[in-house]
């Protein structure tokens, strides 16, 4: 587990809490967050005791993309390859919050620009506050979207609004992106924690194996044809029928009483 503060980590009711802790650089992302935010889930998927993980930031921001302070072109030198970084970097902690079978829920608390809109849009459910902005920032600065967000934005928004949004880098605010289905909704600010946190606990002490299937089936079906998705469909039914939640879930309700999932 790292221990750097570019990340904070709280564990409460099955629930690991990570926090983009760097303030006063919008939270923005050097090599340091990088590898905390990974550790942080790479311990959310390993660990049986944490059944979801909530995302958010630290002060005013979500967080801002990658730190420009870093790629100063005035320090001279050949350009840096920014290849390597997508590469060693973001893409592998995109492929983890997309693998691991557990609900990730982002709180966009604040401005999310760049590589930072993009990560948020790689979450399970996404709640933003009211005053929040989505900036795809990169076309300001000469760049191409990235943290997996030419693809989010054309599956969640299709190709119109990915383009115009790319290509402006207008901010979309939160109503609005709600309203488009680029996030599951918009909250007012001073409920946006209470309401995150509610959501991501229900969602850790539920039946988080059939949870976790859900999550790799939808995700399936952006790829799949209808057949495909319909094999796959049963194939998890199977499986889930299977599991001791199912049996509890059903007893629950034929007794008339609150389920108590195990996640097995
Ligand atoms: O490089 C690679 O490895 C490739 C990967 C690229 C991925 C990317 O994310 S590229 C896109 C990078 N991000 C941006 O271009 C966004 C830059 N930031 C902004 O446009 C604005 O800061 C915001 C629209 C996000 C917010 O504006 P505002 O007015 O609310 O805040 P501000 O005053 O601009 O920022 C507050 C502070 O945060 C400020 O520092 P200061 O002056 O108080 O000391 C600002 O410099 C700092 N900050 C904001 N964003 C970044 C940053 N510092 C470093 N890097 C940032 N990205």
């Amino acid at each position: 587990m790292s221990d750097s503060t570019a990340v904070t980590v709280v564990e409460d009711q099955r629930v690991l809490t990570l926090t983009l802790n760097r303030p006063d650089k919008l939270n923005s992302f050097n090599e340091d967050m990088h590898y905390a935010l990974r550790a942080g889930l790479e311990r959310a998927r390993d660990d049986a005791n944490i059944g979801a993980v909530l995302l958010t930031g630290a002060g005013r921001g979500f967080c801002a993309g990658q730190d420009l302070g870093n790629r100063d072109p005035r320090a001279g030198g050949p350009a840096p390859d920014l290849g390597v970084t997508l590469e060693t970097l973001y893409n592998p902690t995109l492929r983890l919050m997309k693998s691991m079978e557990k609900p990730i829920v982002c709180a966009v608390n604040g401005v999310a620009a760049g590589a930072g809109a993009n990560i948020a849009l790689a979450c399970d459910i996404v709640l933003a506050a009211k005053s929040a902005k989505f900036i795809q920032a990169f076309s300001k600065i000469g760049l191409v979207p990235d943290a997996g967000g030419s693809w989010s934005l054309t599956h969640l928004l299709g190709e119109a609004r990915a383009k115009a949004l790319a290509l402006t880098a207008e901010p979309l605010a939160a109503e609005t992106a709600a309203d488009w289905g680029m996030i599951w909704k918009a909250v007012d600010d001073d409920k946006l924690m209470d309401e995150a946190t509610a959501l991501a606990r229900k969602l850790a002490n539920g039946p988080t194996l059939g949870l976790g299937l859900t999550k790799k089936l939808i995700q399936a079906a952006s790829t799949n044809g209808f057949d495909a998705q319909i094999d796959l469909e049963r194939d998890f039914q199977r499986e889930a029928g299977k599991s001791e939640d199912y049996a509890e879930g059903v007893t629950a309700f034929l007794e008339k009483r609150a389920p108590e999932f195990r996640g097995k």
